[in-house]
């Protein structure tokens, strides 16, 4: 049986990037695997999260799921901190893996900063956290981005060495689930920087819940170069703002990059952002809206949830049972 785990965090401000780099391809996958769907909160707290704007932030990731098609009556859709069982595991992996591990992670370098003093210990041990969210159900299948490669890799290593150390064969090493060419989306003010929910820039993201006439805007002012559009897909080299654009042009319509390329090859900016503002509207205002009604009724989203993280922790239970089995740990 192949099981898929996936996390968001509800760290606000869900965007065309979320959609297209992981939503969409969630959506397709409940097709083909028993899917775990998760609103990851207390991963988001390993950066400073403002504790009034924590439960809309979980409703709001959870209504994009919902809005762009996640089936909660055949996936588990949940909030990370309704299934104790993740932050139980991710002590006790705290306790498998190693320092100098988790020395090698480049995300944590990035996310900390200079003053890495002054990192939290949580962002340090994210990812024993992560891979307790994968094991907890036995999971098998992660589909992840680049970025998250380095992670998943360490999840394995976690599982092998939990594994020797208790004599057990009780985890599975679970593999990575690469999509075909991964959506990149990049910021509309650079396009060498992803498209990110923490930019302080609104003008360099288009959110799901964006209307018509702020995705027009912010298309309109998104940075471009003087020069018109390429003829061929090697014209992009070295145009990161036109190749951003383009792709997501492409990935919206299901084109692939080249066939975007020559629909609008040699064409000022102009024609083709208006093109572009065409099929955003209609993607993002046909999601956007089914989120703003559920978002309406936040009590339905939270029952939707609370079923969810029930399911969950009758899922993670087991495992945990044969965890504390296999570690001694007293069960009276
Ligand atoms: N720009 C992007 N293009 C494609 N995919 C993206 N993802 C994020 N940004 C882009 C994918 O969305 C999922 C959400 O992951 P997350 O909630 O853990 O947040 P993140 O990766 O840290 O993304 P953000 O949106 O940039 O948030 P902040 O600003 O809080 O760091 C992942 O599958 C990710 O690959």
């Amino acid at each position: 049986r192949k099981l898929i785990f996936s996390g968001m965090q509800p760290t606000g401000n869900v965007h065309l990037g979320n959609y297209l780099g992981a939503i969409r391809n969630w959506v397709k996958l409940q097709k083909d695997y028993d899917c775990i769907f998760c609103v990851v909160d207390l991963h988001a707290l390993t950066m400073w999260q403002e504790p009034a704007m924590m439960a809309a932030q979980t409703r709001e990731v959870a209504a994009a799921l919902i809005a762009s098609g996640i089936d909660t009556d055949h996936c588990l859709l949940f909030n990370q901190s309704m299934n104790p069982d993740h932050a139980q595991l991710a002590w006790i992996f705290n306790c498998v893996a190693r320092v100098g591990w988790m020395n090698r992670m480049t995300q944590f370098k990035e996310k900390a900063g200079k003053d890495r003093e002054r990192a939290s210990l949580g962002l340090y041990a994210y990812p024993a956290l992560m891979a307790a969210d994968i094991l907890a159900y036995k999971a098998t299948h992660v589909p992840v981005g680049e970025d998250q490669k380095q992670h998943l890799e360490l999840t394995r290593d976690i599982a092998i060495k939990f594994n020797h150390d208790f004599e057990t064969e009780l985890f599975p090493i679970c593999e990575p689930l690469i999509l075909g060419p991964a959506a990149r989306v990049m910021s509309l003010r650079d396009g060498t920087r992803k498209m990110s929910k923490s930019d302080p820039s609104e003008q360099a993201r288009i959110t799901l819940t964006d209307g018509p006439d702020e995705i027009a805007q912010k298309i309109r002012r998104a940075k471009t170069d003087p020069e018109p559009l390429p003829e061929t897909a090697e014209g992009l080299d070295g145009r990161p703002e036109a190749a951003n654009l383009l792709g997501i042009y492409a990935a919206l319509t299901d084109k692939d990059l080249a066939a975007a390329v020559t629909e609008f090859a040699g064409q000022p900016f102009s024609a083709f952002k208006a093109a572009l503002t065409e099929v955003a509207v209609a993607e993002v205002g046909r999601i956007g809206t089914e989120m703003k009604r559920l978002m309406a009724d936040p009590g339905a989203v939270d029952a939707i949830l609370h079923r969810g993280a029930e399911k969950a922790r009758a899922m993670s239970a087991p495992v945990m049972a044969e965890v504390y089995a296999a570690m001694g740990l007293l069960r009276p």
